[in-house]
């Protein structure tokens, strides 16, 4: 459509344009530069690999302490 040339390119087609990627330091060939597992788009800080610090046993923690203090009282 239109013959006005791509306005942006996103080599990665992670959603983010090169000209967007250069912006904001990330790899406009990768779609997850930090390599953490987030795509840059969906990445908080995509330039920076975090852990993943999630904790999905922390409610069944508390659930089995509640259990465990209502037999013990
Ligand atoms: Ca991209
Ligand atoms: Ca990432």
């Amino acid at each position: 459509m239109g013959g006005e040339g791509p306005v942006s390119t996103d080599s990665d087609g992670d959603g983010w344009s090169d000209e967007k990627e250069k912006e904001m330091g990330t790899d406009p060939y990768s779609v997850d530069s930090d390599g953490d597992g987030l795509n840059d788009p969906e990445d908080p800080n995509p330039t920076v690999a975090e852990e993943q610090e999630k904790t999905p046993g922390f409610e069944a923690v508390f659930a089995l302490a509640g259990l465990v203090a209502g037999v013990i009282f």
